[in-house]
């Protein structure tokens, strides 16, 4: 206990003072960066990490954000080219969305939505919503996209008991999705490393083929491998009956495994052959969704129509946490005349997010972010990021909106893998940052999913920097005889 008050009283006394203004303080009075990895090591806990890797390393430790630029605590600046975990859509210091937080936390910090209760910014965002998404009249508020898509699972198998069909309750999901990290959201992603953990898929999930021409279509074209793995969908309904499956959950590009654009033929399959058999198609949108993909929702870009939606991350870019999911107006109906939903969490429409969700919302729309994504920035970015595809180690370089991939390849004409293609991800992700560049890896892909307000200059940036970390990847590979 001496310990722990020590430390206590030697850190800054609480103030109005803003957050910058402490860290910094934190980091002068107390903390080299050594100092500051080394209590990380000690008490946290990090999520997806190899925490003995990580302590042998230190934390890189963030201490500022200024539209699309980090500052670390040794005072290095750093362009995110990945908004932070996909989801810092309006830039960092945004200080309309921080003055919103505030004021609703002076005003009300908390009520709940419970009890026949709600609270202002939960009506205004729930409105907005439902503006932004036609056709989708209800949401029901969660933390995260995990916890929506938990929400998924028992909302869709309440809905068809309402209908009468209480068998229907499979659902069919793809390898290599990613839908969260809870026992629902893990489940419904096909990440085996996550499945093998905690006894994972809960019964009730089958996996199918993803639509990813580049590492699995073989000899096919795009077109037929995207009809080809959407007829998976269709073989796993009639396997296991269709009046057993509940519905199809898939991101409408993959994030986390690798920024995986379908086929054009892949989505408008999927829909007939859901259609067809009376199986719900839910969009997982906590990426794609509030104009990553040049349209509000990754549904729209590629002209499928759900009948549920998960959202997250953008919706408050990452400012506050806040998830849920949109519900058609159909499925609404349903719910609504079929009496409680014992669903939901303490905090659900908690009134700070939603009102911090609320003026993010607004600068997206009153600065037409998502017409900048589709009409200037992302076709600039992606011009400059398709320049990349002549570099040697790159297969193919792709790029829908501000969500970009580039497959590393020892042989594009035949699309081989690397041996070890994680490491070689790795590699490349790591010199990225050594000269100031946030990329994420999956495996042997490169990703990046900047800020839509990243600008020409730093988009040029960003690409110079992607094409000097391929460079400094190719030596390493040679020296190590991987190449
Ligand atoms: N669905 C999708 C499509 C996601 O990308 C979730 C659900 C879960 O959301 P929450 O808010 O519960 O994290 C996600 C989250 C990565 C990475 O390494 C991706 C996510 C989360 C953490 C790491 O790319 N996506």
């Amino acid at each position: 206990m001496a310990g722990y008050a020590t430390t206590f009283l030697a850190l800054p006394a609480a103030s109005a003072q803003n957050v910058i203004t402490k860290t910094d303080a934190i980091m002068n009075d107390l903390s080299t960066l050594s100092a500051l990895q080394a209590r990380d090591a000690k008490h946290h806990f990090h999520p997806n990490t190899d925490m003995a890797l990580l302590n042998a390393e230190g934390t890189r430790v963030i201490v500022r954000g200024d539209g699309v630029w980090l500052t670390d605590a040794a005072g290095r600046r750093i362009l995110d080219g990945f908004s932070g975990l996909w989801n810092v859509a309006v830039g960092y210091g945004r200080k309309e969305i921080a003055d919103a937080a505030y004021a609703q936390m002076i005003q009300l910090p908390f009520y709940n939505t419970f009890f026949k209760s709600t609270t202002v910014p939960a009506i205004e965002l729930a409105e907005i919503l439902g503006t932004l998404a036609p056709g989708f009249s209800k949401v029901f508020f969660t933390n995260s996209g995990s916890e929506g898509n938990d929400t998924i699972i028992r909302l869709v198998r309440h809905y068809w008991k309402l209908r009468g069909k209480p068998a229907k309750s499979t659902f069919i999901a793809r390898h290599n999705g990613y839908h969260g990290s809870t026992v629902g959201g893990a489940s419904l992603g096909g990440m085996e490393y996550m499945h093998k953990q905690g006894d994972l898929p809960i019964p009730g999930v089958i996996h199918v083929k993803q639509p990813y021409w580049w590492g699995e279509g073989g000899d096919m074209s795009p077109a037929e491998f995207g009809l080809h793995a959407a007829r998976e969908i269709a073989h796993a309904i009639d396997r296991v009956g269709a009046e057993h499956v509940a519905a199809f959950i898939g991101e409408p590009i993959q994030g986390a495994g690798g920024v995986i654009m379908p086929p054009d033929t892949y989505w408008p399959e999927v829909e007939r052959i859901c259609r067809e058999r009376d199986v719900l198609i839910v969009s997982d949108e906590v990426i794609c969704g509030f104009g990553r993909t040049g349209a509000w929702f990754g549904s729209q870009y590629y002209g499928f129509k759900p009948d549920l939606m998960t959202f997250a991350k953008n919706v408050t870019s990452g400012y506050l946490p806040l998830g849920g999911v949109m519900v058609s107006d159909e499925i609404a109906e349903v719910m609504t005349a079929g009496g409680s939903f014992w669903h939901g969490f303490t905090t659900s429409g908690h009134p700070v997010c939603c009102a911090a969700g609320v003026a993010n919302l607004r600068i997206i729309i009153d600065e037409r972010l998502v017409d900048r994504v589709r009409d200037d920035i992302g076709p600039y970015l992606k011009q400059r990021w398709m320049s990349l595809a002549d570099h040697r180690l790159v297969g193919e370089a792709r790029m829908v909106g501000l969500l970009g991939g580039l497959e590393l390849t020892p042989d594009r004409s035949t699309r081989a893998k690397f041996a070890k293609f994680d490491d070689v991800g790795s590699i490349c992700r790591d010199f990225a940052y050594q000269r100031g560049l946030i990329l994420r890896a999956t495996g042997s892909t490169m990703l990046t999913a900047p800020p839509y307000i990243l600008n020409e200059s730093e988009a040029d940036e960003l690409v110079a920097i992607a094409r000097a970390a391929l460079d400094d990847t190719a030596d390493e590979l040679s020296r190590r005889g991987w190449l």
